[in-house]
């Protein structure tokens, strides 16, 4: 890849410091996983916020970075081998980071292994499904009369908290020690409560590990940076 400075998603957004990693993201739940991760692993970084609301996602400079015009994307000048790497999809990127810090994914085969089975899960099914209920229970499917859909995704999620509780059952975090596995699925749960108020719908209160593990990871000091990331203007 050409320079950082050459890409075109740096000329619609230019990087104040072009020799650190840089984030083009909003605090949606997808977004501040890669914030967190950043805090977390101490790595320098530039954030860039986005505008849904004028299309930025849309635009051929940040297509040019990802052409499936969504948030979060990195281009960090510093990749493999030393050359610029622009890398989309958060899972992908928490993979990434947490390989290039060597914190946050075990070393151990195994273990490894089992960190990202659970990040995957939250990819396939934690996030889709708990987005489609946050439109059918809060956003514009709410209004649609046919019950169907929500209930379908109330359903799903209800189970997949479920699925999560029983993964935390002797453990603070979902593999035992912390890693992106937490921060992949925490802020999904979180949105449950704080943008969707579906715990009534969801079995909330019959959880025994998931409110524990959510009151731990929200108390951490970089979970709560990364939170905020990118700031307003
Ligand atoms: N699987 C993707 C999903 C990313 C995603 O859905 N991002 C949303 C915000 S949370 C977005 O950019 N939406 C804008 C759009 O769809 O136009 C990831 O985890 O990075």
């Amino acid at each position: 890849m050409s320079p950082l400075s050459e890409h075109p998603v740096s000329r619609r957004w230019p990087a104040q410091n072009p020799d650190v990693l840089q984030l083009y993201s909003l605090p949606t739940p997808n977004g501040v996983k890669v914030g967190i991760a950043l805090e977390e692993l101490a790595i320098p970084y530039e954030a860039h916020r986005l505008s849904f609301a004028e299309g930025d996602q849309f635009t051929p400079e940040f297509l040019a970075l990802n052409p499936n015009n969504k948030i979060p994307a990195i281009l960090d000048p510093n990749g493999p081998g030393g050359k610029p790497l622009a890398l989309f999809e958060s899972g992908a990127i928490l993979i990434y980071l947490a390989e290039k810090a060597g914190r946050l994914i075990p070393a151990d085969p195994v273990d490894r292994l089992l960190t990202l089975q659970w990040l995957m899960w939250q990819m396939g099914g934690v996030g889709p499904m708990f987005g489609q209920l946050g439109y059918f229970h809060t956003f514009a499917g709410k209004d649609i009369e046919d019950k169907r859909p929500f209930e379908r995704y109330r359903a799903e999620t209800a189970r997949l908290l479920t699925v999560l509780d029983g993964q935390l059952e002797g453990r603070d975090w979902v593999t035992g020690e912390f890693s992106i596995a937490d921060i992949a699925i925490a802020p999904w749960v979180r949105t449950v409560l704080t943008h969707y108020a579906a715990q009534d719908l969801v079995g909330w209160d019959d959880l025994s590990n998931v409110p524990g593990w959510l009151d731990r990871f929200l108390a951490r000091p970089a979970v709560q940076r990364g939170l905020l990331v990118p700031k307003a203007d």
